[in-house]
């Protein structure tokens, strides 16, 4: 068997791959055995050059996990076992289910919840299905929870939302990378190869993290900030530089509008002022500043930790706002980015599986995007709903009044990955019908009415758009197991027993080619770019408006994408979590990876290198809060939030904060992060606060010999200050 080029089915970076016969590289170490598929890395993608991390070198062995689904499973009714049944039964219960609640309650009866882990085609496919196979406006998708407030971020500063401003590659030649709430190390560890050619060449790497990680560790400097307050640490930076002297004057008026609003707020951000709020020390600050400004040549790049945030908008905003005053943005080699998370993180939210959003980044309420759209699609613009609820507003609908009955889920586990899970668990079983498409039966598949078995990123062809914004091929290397469909194939299904006006091809070349056409003349413009321009280029950047179009791997050289092509600063004020902690709940809980486990884990928890490398749900905290607790390393710990109570074990490291504990949220059951986590939401982007909220623990067993004599003293913990 020859070698079939892909990507990595996991995170952003898409890392390239080799899958099939042939010997592994000499000196490859590769964990686990015998994957039916052999993975090897390529070293002609720029994003990973001949690396892999762990979950890379063992993606192949989920096509054979022992429990694969290979048959679609329905419930007779709700209560009843799931039992295989033929893809006929599967399809026509779907159907005549959303036909029935359609007809009794309205198309908005019926809702669709995407992934940011789907193909381009299938991204906009369902988006397109949602409009006007089910005329439903009730459609959103796991990457609300992961990149929205960037997106909204960099749309209203840069009028375009594009991960990287230009090629990773860019990286290395960089003065110096502030990384902010970002544990690349883990998440995306080849990306850590761009960082340390950066630093050999005397570049120098700055994070921003409330722990130690392993990222942290290879910094040159680290702040080691309160768990939600980046924005006041941003202001306070740019306070700093304009002190100092190290604004970019030039670039401030020829480039961007409304730095005087922002000079005016950031006024009042003192260090000392600063130091407080966040932890930081002054002089970290400065140096800092310093190391940004000194040759205009350096990044300011966000993640999880900062976004994450029922204020994640404005937080990335302060953070835009420092690198605009310091002139980075839209020159070679520096700016502003975004780490995108899912491995289409970048292109799943382009084309239409947003609740406000139609193909080619489009407004969904605007006219002329409509007319577009529906010129495409073969229907009349009237037809195409309005915008629908966010994501975790879906959730939190389903099943109540005037919510929606019946839920569709392609390629996502809110079960485990949405916040204060438990509630989201009583919504979905509120339901009268739940549909998940799934490869493996994952929590939330578990809850379904019918579960549809579909194919894996090997089993299949597509386009994914990596953290760059470059479009890459995944390539098909191995048939889908018997009885198994892929994803386009069931929705062509579906949108046939629906009736559906227009085409619903399978085919992912044919939907790449629809795509193109819906996405011309958009924010995100596909249409110059083909499969063969890809295999040929080795990926094409978006936008790329027609065949003879070079692609557009750095977007703001000349001009912005806002309308006068300036870039904007918005003034933004700290206001800190919005549950902070207090005499009931007097830690800070944050939340976020490992690097052996992925996401809701449903994929990654049943790969046996990866459960013996993390095996189970923990939660870090500092030996001297452990201590103050009675809490013994290893010991089981109920960590208890005013949503519910998870238990852990105990993982003690000096490398967090004292008034912080982490917990990773890849885990089901009760070790679940998310059955803690806040779902307050950001006003514009409607992220949740995954990243902070308050949260008291205890140990589970008898207090120690020592604690015995004080009452009251494990549950009521009081040493743990702010
Ligand atoms: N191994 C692994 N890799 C992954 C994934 C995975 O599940 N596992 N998922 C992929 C996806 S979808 C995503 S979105 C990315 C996420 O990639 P990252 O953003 O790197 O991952 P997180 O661990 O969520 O958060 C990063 C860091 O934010 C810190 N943090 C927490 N609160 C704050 C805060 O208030 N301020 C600051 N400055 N930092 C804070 C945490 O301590 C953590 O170390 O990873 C991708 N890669
Ligand atoms: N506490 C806390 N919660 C978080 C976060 C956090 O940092 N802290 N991070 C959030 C972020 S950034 C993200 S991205 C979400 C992710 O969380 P989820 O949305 O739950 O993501 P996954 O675990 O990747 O779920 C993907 C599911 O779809 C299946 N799947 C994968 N590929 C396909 C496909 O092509 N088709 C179909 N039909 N199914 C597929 C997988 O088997 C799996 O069951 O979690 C969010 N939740
Ligand atoms: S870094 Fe991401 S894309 Fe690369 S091998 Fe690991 S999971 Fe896959
Ligand atoms: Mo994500």
């Amino acid at each position: 068997m020859t070698d079939t080029p892909t990507h990595c089915p996991y995170c952003a970076l898409q890392c390239g791959m080799n899958l099939g016969g042939g010997p592994a590289p000499a000196g490859a170490v590769r964990p686990g055995s015998g994957p039916p598929l052999r993975v090897t890395p390529r070293a002609d993608v720029p994003a990973n050059q001949g690396g892999l991390c762990q979950k890379g070198w063992t993606s192949a062995e989920v096509l054979t996990v022992p429990d694969r689904l290979t048959t679609p499973l329905m419930r007779a009714r709700r209560g009843a076992p799931l039992e295989p049944c033929t893809w006929d039964r599967a399809l026509d219960r779907i159907a005549a289910e959303a036909r029935r609640l359609r007809d009794a309650h309205g198309p908005d009866a019926v809702a669709v919840f995407g992934g940011g882990g789907l193909t381009n085609e299938k991204a906009y496919q369902l988006g397109k299905f949602a409009r006007i196979a089910l005329g439903t406006s009730q459609i959103d998708y796991n990457g609300r929870f992961c990149m929205s407030s960037a997106a909204a971020a960099t749309g209203r500063a840069f009028g375009m939302d594009r991960g990287l401003p230009g090629p990773i590659t860019d990286l290395a030649a960089a003065d110096a990378i502030l990384l902010v709430g970002g544990n690349v190390a883990e998440t995306m560890p080849p990306f850590m190869r761009h960082v340390t050619a950066m630093q050999r060449a005397g570049g120098a790497f700055v994070v921003v993290d409330p722990r130690r990680t392993a990222t942290a560790r290879q910094a040159d400097l680290h702040l080691q900030p309160t768990p939600g307050t980046d924005l006041a640490l941003a202001n306070g930076m740019l306070h700093l530089a304009l002190t100092e002297g190290l604004v970019d004057e030039e670039y401030v008026a020829a480039r961007t509008n409304g730095f005087a609003a922002v000079r005016t707020v950031v006024n009042s951000y003192w260090p000392d002022r600063v130091e407080r709020i966040t932890g930081v020390p002054v002089p970290h600050m400065r140096e800092a500043v310093r190391l940004l400004a000194r040759g205009r040549r350096s990044y300011v790049l966000t993640a999880r930790g900062a976004e994450q945030h029922a204020r994640g908008v404005d937080m990335v905003t302060a953070l835009i706002n420092l690198a605009l005053a310091l002139g980075l943005p839209g020159r070679e080699g520096s700016g502003y980015g975004c780490l995108t998370g899912q491995g289409n993180g970048q292109g799943g939210r382009e084309h239409g599986q947003k609740a406000d959003q139609l193909p080619g980044y489009r407004k969904i309420d605007d006219p002329a995007a409509r007319a577009h759209v529906a010129a495409v699609w073969g229907v009349d613009p009237a037809v195409l709903p309005g915008p629908g609820r966010s994501a975790y507003e879906l959730l939190s609908a389903l099943g109540t009044a005037g919510g929606p009955r019946m839920l569709l889920l392609f390629g996502s586990n809110p079960v485990v990955s949405a916040p204060r899970a438990a509630a989201v668990e009583e919504r979905l079983d509120a339901l009268e019908f739940l549909v998940a498409a799934d490869f493996v039966l994952s929590e939330t598949a578990a809850r379904a009415d019918v579960v549809l078995p579909t194919a894996q990123w090997a089993e299949e062809s597509g386009t994914m758009t990596n953290l760059e914004g470059r479009v890459l091929r995944r390539r098909r290397a191995v048939p889908p197991p018997d009885g198994v469909r892929t994803d386009l194939e069931i929705i062509a299904a579906l949108a046939g027993r629906l009736d559906a006006p227009g085409v619903w091809s399978a085919e992912p070349a044919e939907v790449f080619d629809e795509l193109r056409a819906a996405s011309a003349g958009g924010l995100a413009d596909y249409s110059g770019i083909t499969y063969e321009r890809i295999e040929r280029e080795g990926g094409v950047f978006w936008p790329c408006p027609s065949p003879e179009h070079p692609g557009t791997p750095r977007p703001f050289l000349d001009r912005f994408a806002t309308p006068d092509g300036r870039a904007r600063f918005t003034p933004v004020e700290h206001s800190g979590a919005v549950e902070d902690v207090d005499a009931d709940y007097p830690v800070y809980l944050t939340t976020g990876r490992v690097l052996a486990q992925y996401q809701s884990g449903a994929q990654t928890r049943r790969v046996r290198p990866l459960t013996d490398a993390a095996p189970e749900a923990f939660v870090e905290m500092h030996p001297d809060l452990a201590e103050r607790l009675g809490i013994d390393d290893g010991a089981d710990v109920r960590v208890a939030s005013r949503r519910g109570t998870a238990t852990v074990r105990a993982r003690l490291t000096d490398a967090i904060r004292h008034d912080t504990v982490f917990m990773p949220f890849h885990w089901a059951g009760e070790g679940r992060a998310n059955l803690l986590t806040n779902p307050a939401l950001d006003p514009v982007s409607r992220m949740p606060e995954f990243k902070v909220c308050a949260v008291r623990l205890e140990p589970v067993a008898a207090p120690r010999a020592s604690q015995i004599d004080e009452p009251g003293a494990a549950r009521e913990p009081s040493g743990a200050s702010r």
